[in-house]
């Protein structure tokens, strides 16, 4: 029904997620958190089994992918990381203590625009016409699309964000004014007692981000954001050898405000709130073959393995 040769379009992502909902039903739930601009369903895949012992609250772990378009390894290592759970009987621990929520594309119109129109699009499809505020005098009118990581009401259109809606960074009307990411943000406010790891999949440079983004200065609990991470990477070097760097945005690319990241642990409270930036390293870019889907889910898949052993043992 999935196959990890080539990257796959939003209808057959949706009937992936069909065929698990139909094929699991003990153990997967689809969840309806929203619509994109274009209409398209924005669904969460919530893998959970067994039953919960009373008055103990499980641990969740919170991973999307695709906010942006052209980052096609994002999405298919999410539908990895989705059958690994699900259809992998060796990991049938890893769900019944930890409940998952897998939302394996979130700029869904994005997407089939980079695959119909134009190979490298960022953003989101909103319209200029649909833009709030727009008007035909305006210079920036007939720019489509808002970066969906510059849209986070967390230091909204600060540094690295732009105002212009032709940036490929427009941060848009105001922060949350896109359905994808408000949707996005309101599950989580609503289950936020129960997550306890934000990851979000982009790509490309192969590193593993931790927050802050938005300043230079470093989280008071830093260091047990990375003591985390650095056994995920570790995790993953062992795997096929690929080296993640590992560090805050600014220190390891540059200062960004409004991203997720950023929102989950300053707004919704969640401790160990990642960016994983896929490969590769430049040399394909965004353009990474599909045969590089299934090392990389591999490695990644390890990576998030070794994040929710040290979850388990924390609590
Ligand atoms: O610029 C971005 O949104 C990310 N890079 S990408 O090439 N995937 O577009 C980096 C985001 C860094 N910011 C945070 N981690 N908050
Ligand atoms: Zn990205």
């Amino acid at each position: 029904v999935m196959t990890w040769n080539r990257y796959h379009r939003y209808q057959d992502i949706l009937d992936y997620l069909m065929y698990l909902s139909d094929n699991y039903p003990h153990l997967v739930e689809l969840l309806n958190i929203g619509k994109t601009v274009e209409g398209r369903p924005l669904k969460v895949v919530k893998i959970s089994s067994g039953q919960t012992r009373e008055n103990v609250v499980k641990p969740a772990i919170w991973i999307d992918a695709g906010i942006h378009a052209r980052e096609w390894i994002s999405p298919a290592v999410a539908l990895f990381i989705l059958r690994q759970l699900v259809e992998n009987k060796s990991y049938r621990t890893l769900i019944s203590e930890l409940d998952w929520y897998i939302l394996p594309m979130i700029n869904a119109d994005g997407y089939e625009y980079s695959h119909t129109v134009d190979r490298l699009w960022r953003k989101s499809r909103r319209t200029a016409a649909t833009k709030l505020g727009r008007t035909l005098w305006d210079t920036s009118y007939g720019c489509d699309g808002v970066d969906l990581n510059r849209n986070w009401d967390w230091h909204w259109a600060g540094v690295g964000a732009s105002q212009d809606p032709c940036s490929d960074t427009f941060a848009g009307s105001h922060a949350f004014s896109e359905p994808e990411t408000r949707a996005v943000s309101d599950f989580i406010l609503d289950h936020r007692e129960r997550i306890q790891v934000y990851l979000t999949l982009h790509s490309y440079s192969q590193m593993w981000l931790v927050p802050w983004s938005h300043t230079k200065k470093l989280a008071d609990d830093y260091d047990d954001m990375i003591y985390l991470a650095r056994q995920a990477t570790e995790a993953i070097q062992k795997v096929h050898g690929s080296q993640y760097q590992l560090g805050t945005t600014p220190s390891l690319l540059y200062t960004t405000s409004g991203c997720s990241d950023d929102w989950a642990k300053g707004k919704a409270g969640i401790k160990y709130s990642y960016t994983i930036e896929l490969p590769d390293k430049g040399m394909y870019g965004f353009l990474l073959p599909a045969d590089k889907i299934l090392s990389t889910g591999k490695e990644i898949f390890t990576g998030i393995k070794s994040i929710a052993k040290s979850i388990l043992k924390i609590n």
